[in-house]
């Protein structure tokens, strides 16, 4: 394989952390296997199954759970400095509480992170991505304050059994999904559709959560195991649609409604939620007849706990909105989006993926991190997330994940031109997945996976020379173009 060696170019610097990502609903399969214990994700798919597009769940998946030698291989074949994955919760803990540890999850993943480790790959783990043990679903889930305290058990045993080799942990995988898709609408598990109140209350048990299991590592096990422990959070850009003072403001409420609330608690000097929504939520909580704000208030005592509590602000970035002040829907009430009071749209230009809220929009990456790095003074991000879909009957040619790959790594180089500590970038995902609702549907994938074949065949796509090569050399190459046939390993 040759790439041209163009001096001009802009590059990513040598210890730039570049991987892939992925999640365990999404690629382990074995669901009930070995002592696992049932997932709000289990459950819903086994009791609900018209809720997924193609009625499938994650029961195999990838079926990474047998497959994981090859999973690394192909982390081998990227040449990938970091490899960020989950754990699943239920198959450490089967009931979610720490009384009893499966014994075969630990090995699971200790098998998983040392197969890694014989190929130099850097382990990041999330501890969580959507997958709640269903009994704690059962006592209320990110409802019920006691979360925290079950979390923080759970990130006990993560930390002590695998803390010796994992140098940087991810407590959650993006809180708006969790809180507003989850709580707040019908769009993931435990689809409670509790518009409005949902979010909020899980809001501010997942920040507290967050919060100790970061103190935990920090006070217990850093000095010891030297590693990072932070959150990521999903951050798109929502820019205003006018420079009007109207759109201004609803895009800067939009933002707080969308990431802020998880955010400003950890990032901001002052901690605690973001004030304009804040005051807007307890405004229409008192409209709508509500005798306190549908947004619980943190203590103080919480709001220092919170307040400064990661090492890194882990982002998932995939794509941008504009918001106006006057393209307001009818949303139902109360709801975060009604509360907001602004609708949000994309222009027509913008190329599109097989994901309806996915499209790709102009340098959004730097746009969405030049903004956090002011308001939140100049953190360490990981891009923790970012891809592109193509659909299921699509297979290994997929230019337009190409292109958009290659607009990502200018997005990423401005960043690091204009002084952005940007330490690293996780491509989603190193193979097809469960795409949770729309199930094998939209494929994500650097690698093919096919899921008609019971041994889950992975094949690379043409995305996957591709940032193999930007991996490799440093830089973007737009002469490159692999040729599937004689693509070159190794
Ligand atoms: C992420 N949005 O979710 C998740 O972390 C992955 O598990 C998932 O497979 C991947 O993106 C692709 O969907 C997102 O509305 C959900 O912008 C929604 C949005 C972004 C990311």
């Amino acid at each position: 394989c040759h790439g041209s060696t163009l001096k001009h170019q802009r590059r990513f610097p040598d210890d730039f952390l570049f991987g892939t990502a992925t999640a365990s609903y999404q690629i382990e399969g074995a669901w009930d296997e070995d002592g696992k214990g049932e997932n709000i994700w289990d459950y819903m798919t086994h009791t609900n199954p018209t809720v997924i597009r193609d009625q499938s769940n994650g029961d195999i998946a990838a079926d990474s759970y047998h497959n994981y030698k090859r999973d690394v291989e192909m982390m081998w074949e990227l040449g990938l400095d970091a490899y960020r994955f989950s754990m699943s919760w239920s198959r450490i803990l089967p009931t979610g509480m720490a009384n009893e540890v499966n014994p075969a999850g630990i090995e699971f993943y200790n098998n998983y992170i040392n197969e890694m480790l014989k190929y130099n790959i850097e382990p990041m783990v999330t501890l969580y991505h959507w997958d709640l043990p269903q009994k704690l679903q059962e006592l209320g889930g990110f409802t019920n304050p006691l979360i925290s305290d079950w979390f923080e058990d759970y990130a006990r045993v993560v930390f002590e059994n695998f803390g010796d080799r994992v140098k940087y942990f991810i407590t959650f995988n993006e809180p708006r999904e969790i809180c507003y898709e989850g709580y707040g609408s019908n769009t993931k598990a435990p689809i409670l559709n509790a518009t409005g109140v949902g979010t909020y209350l899980c809001a501010k048990h997942l920040v507290l959560a967050h919060a100790k299991a970061y103190h935990l590592y920090d006070k217990e096990f850093r000095a010891s195991q030297g590693g990072e422990c932070g959150i990521t959070i999903s951050v798109n850009w929502f820019g205003p649609a006018t420079e009007t003072a109207e759109d201004e403001f609803a895009a800067e409420l939009m933002r707080q409604a969308q990431w802020g609330i998880y955010a400003h608690p950890i990032f901001s000097a002052e901690g605690g939620f973001p004030s304009e929504l804040s005051e807007r939520i307890a405004e229409k909580s008192a409209q709508q007849g509500f005798p306190w704000s549908r947004l619980p208030e943190f203590t103080d005592e919480e709001k220092a706990l919170a307040k400064g509590a990661s090492d890194f602000f882990g982002v998932n970035h995939y794509t941008a909105y504009l918001v106006s002040a006057s393209e307001h829907k009818s949303y139902p009430v109360p709801s975060m989006l009604d509360d907001v009071g602004a609708g949000s749209y994309v222009p027509d230009d913008w190329p599109k993926s097989a994901s309806s809220w996915l499209t790709l929009a102009p340098d959004s990456i730097h746009k969405a991190l030049t903004h956090l790095n002011t308001i939140y003074n100049k953190p360490v991000f990981y891009i923790t997330e970012n891809g592109w879909s193509t659909d299921e009957s699509r297979d290994l040619i997929d230019d337009d994940r190409i292109t958009y790959y290659r607009a990502s790594m200018e997005s990423l180089l401005n960043c690091l031109d204009s002084g952005i500590n940007l330490k690293g970038y996780m491509a989603w995902s190193l193979m097809d997945n469960f795409e949770w609702m729309e199930g094998y549907i939209e494929r994500f994938g650097l690698y093919h996976v096919d899921f008609s074949d019971p041994a889950r065949t992975r094949t690379p796509r043409k995305s996957a020379f591709v940032y193999k090569h930007i991996v490799k050399h440093r830089y973007v190459d737009y002469e490159y173009q692999p040729d599937l046939a004689v693509a070159c390993h190794g």
